[in-house]
């Protein structure tokens, strides 16, 4: 396209912005919404599930700056559970216990926004799912059998790594591109200096399922441009990951307008499996721990393709063989082929150089472009079974369906409003669905009760099945869901309860094996709760009491020996701002000073029985 179209484009951008800011959007306004009570009925057929069944689909939602993950139920809708990830959760008691609270490492807040499953061959395996946390650098595994977070990591030499998470076909790497760029070695450098000191940093982590551990295997150092939500190759293309730049005009201050100067950004394209080998060779350097090799120095692992104006996301399509890039600020979707970019990558159809990475020809690497009249803001990328892709449009507030393969526009849908991104069914995998496709909208505006000027996100459930697309459903959910996967609920095989491990340590399994060992100021209590009390020491008088001395170090070591599906014990201690949970099986420790004297009360925080409210005991701290 020629620039005179991108100015005009441009303009008409504008425009639309300031009407879409400061228009009334009431009731009356949403379009097509007018349904009669028979597609309502039929809608409402559509999510409603008996009770006795349950939902086809898990919904995994990113908890956006809450740091949690949000469970849903799909088509119904309905919220499962909150997973903590990044952040404490006094309910739960994670970041209380002494294992989570290590693993939390005392960071109070997270930010959550891309959530992807473990894959085997390219299609969601049911095991594991990572979370990458811009406030704070880290990425966080859940394990799915538990649905309890296993490890998290911290990323050195990273400013948020907001373009992840995503995993290579069979999880060989889990990928996190950063947002900011930063000086390497957490550093201080003037933002004169942001073209030469400051890079962009990709993360390249390990996860061993066996162990639940993570190791940060290499990271790549690349231009100090912005990245965003990038993917992995699949089949044909998947020693390749692909990622949009913006910010390629190297801006330092009010971004807004200065990081929109150019016409074109970039896709870098870049070979994960050869900057392995140059990694596992010992080349590049090592700064804070961590392996950094710069691509530029590794022949044929980096390209650049010029794309339009500012894009969002890249998503590659599920037969590995196209990566589309949504426009953002040019209205257009544009369609790569891989073939086509190995192609020229042979035959070195190269243009220029850009900060010592060869930029290809864009002519070359393009297979087309789409631009469905007055439909703005294309965000990201989702597909289902039949080569269609669907995109969100955060503008004009809608979901464009159009077939990836002929450019053909089919359906368009408004969402109620504004979505970032959406998620299909088995979205991201060599396999969609094609049957739901969720848009997660950032405003809410009247779709619900009011509840002051805050108000909720939402989420448009849309059903995909047929050629053109149905509105089903609105729900309001807590901000922010940034993205989200929907997995299929059969590959999702959670425990009943926590095995019994007679050799797991601090765990006891049996009243009588109840007691307190004293070593200087340290008291380790190996207790068990069970319905419906607790047993810390089962020679004493009264076997629920503990008596400590001011100063000291109290250990409780609790096992839930209730093998029972469901029945989780609380751990509440009155007044002393603690609380912590063991579920059917498990063992928990609880650490902390006994720094106040008195007399606590101990009680179960989560009801277990008829006689849960009994279920207690004190904790005495003397003078
Ligand atoms: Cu998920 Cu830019 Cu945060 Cu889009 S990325 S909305
Ligand atoms: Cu145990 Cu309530």
């Amino acid at each position: 396209m020629k620039k005179w179209i991108y100015s005009i484009v441009g303009i008409l951008f504008g425009l639309l912005v300031s009407i879409l800011l400061f228009a009334d959007l009431t009731p009356g306004n949403k379009g097509n919404n007018e349904e009669s009570s028979s597609a309502n009925k039929s809608n409402a057929e559509k999510v409603y599930v008996p009770y006795g069944k349950k939902d086809d689909y898990y919904m995994f939602a990113s908890g956006g700056h809450s740091g949690q993950l949000f469970v849903y139920g799909l088509p119904s809708m309905r919220k499962i559970r909150t997973v903590p990830v990044f952040t404490p959760d006094p309910a739960t008691g994670y970041g209380f216990d002494k294992d989570t609270k290590k693993m939390l490492g005392g960071y109070t807040w997270g930010d959550f926004h891309h959530p992807a499953n473990s894959e085997t061959k390219g299609d969601y395996d049911g095991k594991f799912l990572f979370a990458n946390d811009v406030g704070n650098n880290r990425v966080a595994a859940v394990d799915l059998k538990t649905f309890h977070t296993a490890d998290i990591m911290k990323l050195p030499n990273m400013g948020g790594p907001h373009a992840g998470v995503f995993v290579t076909e069979n999880t060989e790497y889990i990928a996190l591109p950063t947002r900011f760029a930063r000086p390497i070695g957490d550093k201080y450098a003037s933002l004169d200096k942001y073209k030469e000191e400051y890079k962009g940093v990709v993360s390249m982590a390990k996860f061993d399922q066996k162990k639940k551990k993570f190791s940060l295997d290499y990271q790549m150092v690349l231009p100090p441009w912005s990245y965003d939500l990038s993917d992995a190759g699949k089949k044909s293309s998947s020693d390749w990951i692909v990622m949009t730049t913006y910010n390629t005009e190297f801006a330092t201050t009010n971004l807004e307008i200065n990081a929109s100067q150019k016409d074109r950004d970039y896709v870098v394209m870049i070979n994960w499996k050869k900057l392995a080998q140059a990694a596992k060779e010992g080349k590049g350097t090592v700064v804070n721990g961590a392996r950094m090799i710069d691509p530029r120095d590794v022949k044929g692992s980096i390209y650049a393709i010029p794309v339009a104006k500012s894009p969002h996301g890249v998503d590659v399509t599920p037969d590995g063989k196209y990566f589309v890039a949504a426009g953002k600020l040019a209205p257009i979707m544009t369609v790569f082929s891989f073939e086509k970019a190995f192609h020229a990558m042979e035959k070195n159809d190269v243009i220029k150089e850009e900060f010592g990475i060869p930029v290809l020809k864009y002519e070359s690497v393009m297979e087309r472009e789409v631009d469905p009249p007055g439909a703005l803001g294309p965000l990201h990328t989702q597909f289902d079974d039949k080569g269609n892709a669907y995109n969100t449009m955060f503008i004009s507030s809608e979901i464009v369906k159009w077939n990836y393969k002929t450019g053909k526009v089919i359906d368009r849908t408004p969402t109620y409003y504004s979505p970032g991104h959406a998620s299909a069914a088995e979205g991201d995998t060599v396999k969609p669905d094609g049957k739901w496709i969720v848009a997660l909208n950032k405003l809410a505006k009247d779709n619900f009760l009011s509840v002051g000027p805050s108000h909720p996100e939402s989420m448009d459930l849309i059903d995909i099945s047929g050629n053109k697309m149905k509105h089903v459903m609105t729900a309001p959910v807590d901000p922010e869901p940034h993205y989200a996967q929907i997995v299929k609920a059969d590959k999702i095989k959670p425990i009943n309860v926590y095995e019994k491990d007679e050799k797991r340590p601090f765990s006891i399994w049996s009243k009588k094996d109840a007691h307190i060992e004293r070593k200087g100021n340290e008291v380790h209590v190996y207790g068990i709760a069970m319905r419906s009390k607790y047993v810390f020491d089962a020679k004493a008088k009264r076997p629920d009491e503990v008596t400590v001395n001011k100063g000291d170090k109290v250990f409780f070591h609790i096992t839930n020996i209730d093998l029972d599906e469901d029945i989780t014990h609380g751990f509440g201690i009155n007044d002393y701002d603690l609380n912590f949970e063991v579920q059917p099986g498990q063992t928990n420790t609880l650490e902390f000073v006994a720094d106040k004297e008195g007399t606590f009360p101990i009680y179960c925080t989560n009801f277990c029985s008829a006689l849960h409210q009994e279920m207690s005991g004190y904790l005495l701290v003397k003078p």
